[in-house]
C-alpha cells in the first residue's frame, strides 16, 4: 500500500477547549507534535507544490512512489477532438521545460481525456505515477485547467523538471465558486485587440473563467453597432473600436482558453460618448432650475432611448454568446438630470411618483424586458445609492432574475443580505478587496488621473473570503468574484498589467480554493515562481516588497 499523504496549505490552528482528562489531552499534544513534525517534513519535500495557485482543493503526495520520467518517448494521446487547444498547451509546456515537443499518439503515456462522470464543468483530475501523466476533465475547460496545473508544478519543482522527472501526485479540483472574472475597461482608455488577447493569455494561467469588457463609457463607445454607425462615429473619436468581426475573432480566442466574454452597456449614466451622437436622448434640462450641464444620463421619458438600446442589444445578442449582458446602472446622476428634465417630470406626475429614483422602475423595467425577451440575463452594478434595493419598497426592485455585482467600499455586507433576502445572485468585486485600478501600495502608481484613490494591497486582495462569512448553505447566492481594472488612468495593457500582478492572483485564489486550503504565507511563498513565469512572458507586474520577509 502507498503511503499517501493529504495536503493543505492552511496556516490557522485549531485550538481544542473541551476539558479533558490530562492523559488524554497529553496524548494529544504528542500527536500534534508528531503531526507537525510529519507536516513539516512533508512541507520541505513537496518543491512540486511550490508553484500552485490557485492551490487546488486536494492534493496527494508520495515522496516514496517511484516519479515519472521524462525522456524523449514521451508521447501525448488525445482522447477527444475538443482537447486539441489542451494538447497544443502541453506540448508548449514540454518545449519551455525539456525542450522537445512530444508527438500525439493514441498509444501516448500522457494522457489527456474527457470524463463525463466527473461532477462540474471544471473538475478534472489529474495524476502522475512512474508509467503515466493523466488529466482527466468533465469540459475541454477542465482538462485545460489540468494542463495549467502542470505547468505549475514543473515550474515549481525546478530541481526535479531540470532532472526531467515528475514526482508522483494525485490531484482532484475544482473551483470553490463558479465565476471568477476580471474587468478591463477599453472604454475609457482603447485596448487593441491583440493587447486584450494578451491579457487573456495570462488569466487562463490562474483558472480565470471570465473577462467582462467595460465597452461604454463617458469617454467611448467601442463597439461597431450596425444600424447605428454613428455610435463609433462619434463616440469613439479617441481611440478606436472593435469592429464586429474583431470582436467575434476575441470571443473566439477567449472562448478557446475558457474565457467567457461579457460585453457591459453601461447606461443610463455613464454616457456622454453615446449623447455625444445622439444628443436628442438626453434630458431636455429646464433651465429655470439649472443652467448647469450635469453628468449626463439618457432621458427616461425618451422612447427613441429604448429604441436604440433595443437596437443594439439585438445586434449584441447576436454577436457575444455569453449568456449575461450587462448594463451597468452605476452612478447615475439622476436628480441632477432627470429631477430636471420636463419630459421626466411630466412622467412622474402621470404616474403619481414623488421620487425622481422611481423613474428606475420605468427605465430599467424597460430594458430588462428587453433583455429578457432577447434571452440573456441581466448584470447591473449593485446601486445602493441611485437605484435603491428593494429594501427601499417604494423604488426600483431589481427583479430576481437580475445578478448584482457589488462594488461600493463599505456596502458590501448590506448587498450580500439583500441578495440573500430576495433571491438574486451576487458576483463580489468590492472596492476593498477587487478594485485593482487602486495603487497596490502608499505613493505607487498611477500617477495620472488619481481622484485621491485609497490603496488595495495585496495582502487586502487575498483576505476576500467571497462567501462574507457565510456558511455553504447560506452563500447559494454568491456567483464568484471579479477585479476590476477601471481605464480612466490605465492607458496600456503594460499599465493594466502592472496593475493586475500579483494581486489578480490573489484574487483568482479566493474564487478557486475553499479556505482550508488558503493561507497568506502560503500564497506569498507560491506567488514568486508565477511571477518570474509572468516576467519571462513579458508581462509587467509590481514587485511587492512590503509583504517580502527579510533575514533577521
Ligand atoms: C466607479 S465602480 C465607477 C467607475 C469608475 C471607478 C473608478 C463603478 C460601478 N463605477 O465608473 O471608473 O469608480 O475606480
Amino acid at each position: 500500500m502507498k503511503k499517501v499523504k493529504e495536503c493543505c496549505v492552511n496556516d490557522k490552528e485549531n485550538v481544542s477547549s473541551s476539558p479533558n482528562k490530562t492523559y488524554q489531552f497529553m496524548k494529544k499534544i504528542v500527536a500534534l507534535v508528531a503531526l507537525a513534525i510529519i507536516f513539516a517534513a512533508t512541507v520541505a519535500a513537496q518543491e512540486n507544490l511550490s508553484a500552485l495557485l490557485p492551490y487546488p482543493n486536494s492534493v496527494q503526495t508520495n515522496a516514496k512512489a517511484k516519479p515519472f520520467r521524462v525522456t524523449d518517448k514521451c508521447a501525448i494521446a488525445v482522447q477527444s477532438e475538443t482537447l486539441a487547444f489542451a494538447a497544443e498547451e502541453m506540448q508548449r509546456c514540454f518545449d519551455y521545460y525539456f525542450h522537445f515537443t512530444p508527438s500525439l499518439n493514441a498509444k501516448g503515456n500522457i494522457v489527456l481525456a474527457i470524463d463525463t462522470a466527473l461532477e462540474g464543468d471544471e473538475h478534472y483530475l489529474f495524476e502522475v505515477d512512474s508509467k503515466k501523466v493523466v488529466i482527466k476533465g468533465k469540459t475541454p475547460r477542465a482538462v485545460l485547467y489540468g494542463v495549467m496545473t502542470f505547468r505549475q508544478l514543473l515550474m515549481g519543482d525546478a530541481v526535479a523538471t531540470r532532472q526531467a522527472y515528475i514526482p508522483w501526485v494525485k490531484i482532484n479540483d475544482k473551483p470553490r465558486y463558479e465565476y471568477r472574472a476580471l474587468m478591463l475597461d477599453p472604454a475609457r482608455h482603447f485596448l487593441p485587440v491583440k493587447d486584450v488577447k494578451f491579457f487573456i493569455d495570462q488569466m487562463v494561467l490562474f483558472k480565470y473563467n471570465v473577462l467582462q469588457l467595460h465597452l461604454t463609457d463617458d469617454q467611448g463607445w467601442r463597439i461597431e453597432i450596425k444600424k447605428h454607425p454613428l455610435l463609433t462615429e462619434k463616440g469613439s473619436l479617441k481611440g478606436g473600436f472593435y469592429t464586429q468581426a474583431e470582436m467575434k475573432d476575441l470571443i473566439e480566442y477567449a472562448a478557446l482558453r475558457g474565457i467567457e466574454i461579457i460585453p457591459e452597456f453601461d447606461i443610463p449614466g455613464h454616457t456622454k460618448a453615446l449623447l455625444t451622437s445622439y444628443p436628442e436622448l438626453g434630458c431636455q434640462q429646464d433651465t429655470t432650475l439649472t443652467k448647469q450641464v450635469a453628468h449626463s444620463t439618457l432621458c427616461a421619458a425618451n422612447q427613441q432611448c429604448y429604441q436604440i438600446l433595443k437596437d443594439v442589444f439585438e445586434e449584441m445578442t447576436q454577436l457575444f454568446p455569453s449568456k449575461y449582458l450587462h448594463l451597468g446602472g452605476d452612478e447615475a446622476e439622476i436628480e441632477k438630470n432627470w429631477a430636471l428634465c420636463y419630459k421626466c417630470r411630466a412622467l412622474m406626475q402621470e404616474r403619481g411618483y414623488t421620487q425622481t429614483a422611481q423613474l428606475m422602475n420605468i427605465f430599467f423595467g424597460e430594458v430588462l424586458h428587453m433583455v429578457k425577451e432577447l434571452d440573456k440575463e441581466p448584470q447591473l452594478w449593485c446601486e445602493l445609492n441611485e437605484v435603491r434595493m428593494p429594501a427601499d419598497r417604494y423604488l426600483f426592485d431589481y427583479p430576481q432574475s437580475t445578478v448584482l455585482v457589488t462594488w461600493r467600499w463599505g456596502l458590501t455586507e448590506k448587498c450580500n443580505e439583500l441578495c440573500a433576502q430576495h433571491g438574486n445572485r451576487l458576483i463580489m468585486a468590492p472596492g476593498e478587496h477587487c478594485y485593482i485600478d487602486y495603487p497596490q501600495y502608499s505613493n505607487d502608481l498611477p500617477e495620472h488621473n488619481n481622484w485621491g484613490m485609497p490603496t488595495t494591497t495585496l495582502e487586502r486582495c487575498y483576505r476576500l473570503d467571497p462567501s462574507y462569512g457565510l456558511s455553504k448553505e447560506e452563500d447559494k447566492h454568491i456567483l464568484g468574484v471579479m477585479g476590476t481594472l477601471w481605464g480612466e488612468a490605465i492607458s496600456t495593457i503594460h499599465r493594466a498589467c502592472y496593475m493586475a500582478f500579483p494581486r489578480a492572483l490573489a484574487i483568482a485564489e479566493s474564487g478557486w480554493s475553499e479556505m482550508s486550503q488558503r493561507s497568506w504565507d502560503s500564497f506569498v511563498s507560491r506567488m514568486y515562481p508565477n511571477l518570474d513565469f509572468l516576467a519571462r512572458r513579458g508581462v509587467s507586474y509590481r514587485v511587492p516588497y512590503e509583504v517580502v520577509k527579510h533575514e533577521k
